[in-house]
């Protein structure tokens, strides 16, 4: 196995969001955010699982951080639920709320863990939905009054920040197909969803500026789009595709445009935009955050709207998700993003996989050896991306626990640590033995 070298400063951590592990949604004054009410409606999660419970981790962080620790994480990736900061979405200010987060960042800096704190992670407050989401306008600044609640407690004990992840999920799967919350299924309200989440966005950097110091991001789930052939119809239905994923949201943040193909998609659903939007929209930011997981072949179809699908690989590998292992796709998504937007640093902020995992092992042990082959390669990628001259500076596995996977409620297994949900036991799985190993060596025992 060849030596392979990281550089210097270059981070390992692991990755979480509040609904999927914190539990105890309601408690010392939060108010509801969407997550909750569509979980708690007949129909929309798997087996009809919520976030009442999940990890218990509001309940057990003090555990969860020494069990970072044991493991030799030199950061965490977590998310802030935005009401139980503002209960009613803006306004009043829940200290206990503030509280909680402000006692997570200081256990984890006296662990050595850096924090890298996520303001929106899918949980808008209910209160906020009810005056229509991210259809209204006001977004933004509500979103720039939430953010800015969290810089005045937490920047400098936090220096790196992220706005908002995957708006691309947030905005297909709530606004578009209705997978997830709020929803939604309309192709007129999508558009004016993202558009207002790249104006919070926008807004929420720009507010950052004035109270903090350090660094913020956007990330981003993107994936490398391949044509199934070369016919003219495949060729422009991966175009779309790309468009669609990988260049909504980083095009108007890094260049000040969307790119064109995303009128050819919506057509008349899709507005011609302010300037002054985009001008709000495109903001220096200091890094990009990539999650990824897979690529897709795409060829058209008649999908509504975009017109273009994935095709299965029949001698592909495919997690529990359903989704193809292809390391290598990480890699040519990391040059791509180089390529078309210089050199802007970069972290993996999400990467893993969910597998069939056997129960827990007599003596503790839970062997997941597809999992581990999974983070070996696709770590390995991000070094041949390194070394194509990428800076990328940090890698965040997701996730540190098994947790509540959305819609699909707790049938798939992300975790590098497993949760036995009955005992809310925490068990290393191999992976994670593995990945401290990978840690202490700085990736040289890859
Ligand atoms: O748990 C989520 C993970 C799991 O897989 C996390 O909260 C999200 O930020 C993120 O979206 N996550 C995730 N994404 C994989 C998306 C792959 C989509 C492939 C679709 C092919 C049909």
């Amino acid at each position: 196995m060849s030596q392979r070298t990281f550089p210097d400063g270059f981070l390992w951590g692991a990755a979480t969001a509040a609904h999927q592990i914190e539990g105890s949604p309601m408690a010392d004054g939060a108010g509801p955010s969407i997550w909750t009410r569509f979980a708690h409606t007949p129909g929309m999660t798997l087996n009809g699982d919520t976030g009442d419970v999940a990890c218990d981790h509001y309940r057990r962080w003090k555990d969860d951080v020494k069990l970072m620790r044991e493991l030799g994480l030199q950061a965490y990736r977590f998310s802030v639920s935005w009401s139980r900061i503002h209960p009613e979405g803006t306004g009043r200010v829940n200290q206990a709320g503030v509280d909680f987060y402000s006692r997570l960042v200081d256990e984890l800096l006296e662990n050595g863990i850096e924090p890298l704190l996520t303001l929106y992670h899918w949980d808008l407050p209910a209160a906020l939905e009810d005056r229509g989401g991210w259809l209204n306008r006001d977004s933004a600044d509500w979103f720039a009054e939430y953010g800015s609640t969290m810089y005045r407690a937490l920047d400098g004990r936090v220096k790196k920040w992220v706005t908002l992840n995957e708006p691309w999920v947030i905005t297909d799967g709530g606004y578009l197909h209705g997978a997830l919350a709020p929803g939604h299924r309309s192709k007129y309200e999508t558009p004016i969803a993202s558009h207002n989440l790249m104006r919070a966005h926008g807004a929420a950097v720009k507010a950052y500026r004035d109270i903090g110091k350090h660094e913020i991001g956007l990330v981003v789930n993107i994936e490398p789009k391949y044509p199934a052939s070369d016919s003219a119809e495949d060729t422009a239905a991966t175009k779309r595709a790309h468009a669609y994923m990988n260049e909504q949201y980083l095009d108007p943040a890094l260049l000040g445009r969307y790119p064109p193909e995303l009128k050819e998609i919506f057509g008349d659903a899709w507005p011609d935009w302010a300037a002054a939007d985009l001008e709000l929209i495109r903001q220096q930011l200091d890094f990009i955050g990539i999650n990824y997981y897979t690529r897709s072949v795409t060829q058209a179809n008649d999908s509504y709207p975009l017109k273009a699908g994935a095709v299965r690989q029949p001698l592909g590998t495919y997690t529990e998700t359903g989704w193809e292992v292809y390391p290598k796709g990480l890699t040519d998504l990391l040059v791509w993003v180089k390529e078309r937007y210089g050199d802007i640093p970069m972290y993996i902020t999400e990467n893993g996989a969910a597998f069939f995992d056997p129960p827990v092992a007599e003596g503790g042990r839970v062997r997941d050896p597809l999992r581990m082959d999974y983070l070996q390669k696709h770590i390995g990628a991000v070094h041949d991306a390194i070394q194509a001259g990428c800076d990328i500076r940090g890698y965040m596995l997701w996730s540190l626990l098994d947790n509540l996977e959305w819609s699909l409620g707790y049938s798939k297994r992300f975790g590098m640590v497993h949760v036995n949900y009955g005992t809310q036991e925490r068990t290393p799985k191999d992976s994670a033995r593995w990945y401290s190993k990978v840690i202490a060596s700085h990736g040289a025992s890859l």
